[in-house]
């Protein structure tokens, strides 16, 4: 989990004329090094099939899957962990669920939510959105300030996440971020793999400026 800077989140409608393995392949093959399987639409069935498919995938590219939502997906995939929302089953459900060796990571809108995940014991946490995005819409952005709390405070690893692209990155890694985290910006690009090493040479850039 330490060495993995760029998330990339699968969308459900981003990728009309490409396939779900084709785009993700594409950006791991760019650099994304954590995949986060998030499919609101699909049906449970639907839901295990992807996450088999990108497991196979992700396997084959040593980078970790994580799937949104649903423990008990992401352990009949075998998937490296879950993710949750602050709505979602609290974390000592899930690690219950998934023991000590899975990862699980919160999505946090605030610094005092930062906090109590990382009391929790999640392994990582989403901070944002830190621009308003489609992708999640009605939530209201929490700004690069919440980004700089994190840094400032959060000692397990953090993805800045929300609206992020390659034109927007260099501001979210100068306010602290180290580890980005996108899913529009990548999986609608009719080449993901271009976006995914752009995002990493900024995020290189940026450590080697640190
Ligand atoms: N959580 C906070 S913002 C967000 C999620 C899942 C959506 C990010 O999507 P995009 O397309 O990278 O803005
Ligand atoms: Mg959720």
């Amino acid at each position: 989990m330490d060495r993995c800077k760029l998330y990339v989140i699968t969308g459900e409608t981003y990728h009309p004329n490409r396939g779900l393995l084709e785009v993700m392949e594409s950006a791991i093959l760019g650099g994304a090094d954590l995949v986060q399987l998030r499919d609101k639409d699909a049906p449970a069935r639907e839901l295990l099939e992807k996450a088999r498919a990108l497991r196979e995938l992700t396997r084959r590219y040593g980078v970790p899957l994580i799937v949104n939502d649903h423990p008990e997906v992401a352990l009949a995939a075998d998937a490296d962990g879950v993710h949750l929302g602050q709505e979602d089953a609290p974390i000592a459900a899930a690690r219950e669920l998934l023991g000590p060796d899975r990862l699980i990571g919160i999505s946090t809108h605030s610094i005092e939510q930062a906090r109590a995940a990382e009391r929790a014991g999640a392994d990582y946490i989403g901070v944002g959105p830190v621009f308003p995005t489609a992708t999640k819409p009605g939530r209201t952005a929490v700004t690069t300030s919440f980004v700089a709390e994190a840094a400032a405070e959060i000692r397990i690893p953090f993805f800045a996440i929300g609206g992020i692209h390659p034109g927007n990155a260099a501001e979210v890694l100068a306010a602290g971020a180290k580890r980005l985290c996108a899913v529009s910006a990548v999986v609608g690009n009719p080449d993901p793999g271009a976006v995914c090493r752009e995002m990493r040479s900024l995020i290189e850039r940026s450590e080697r400026a640190a």
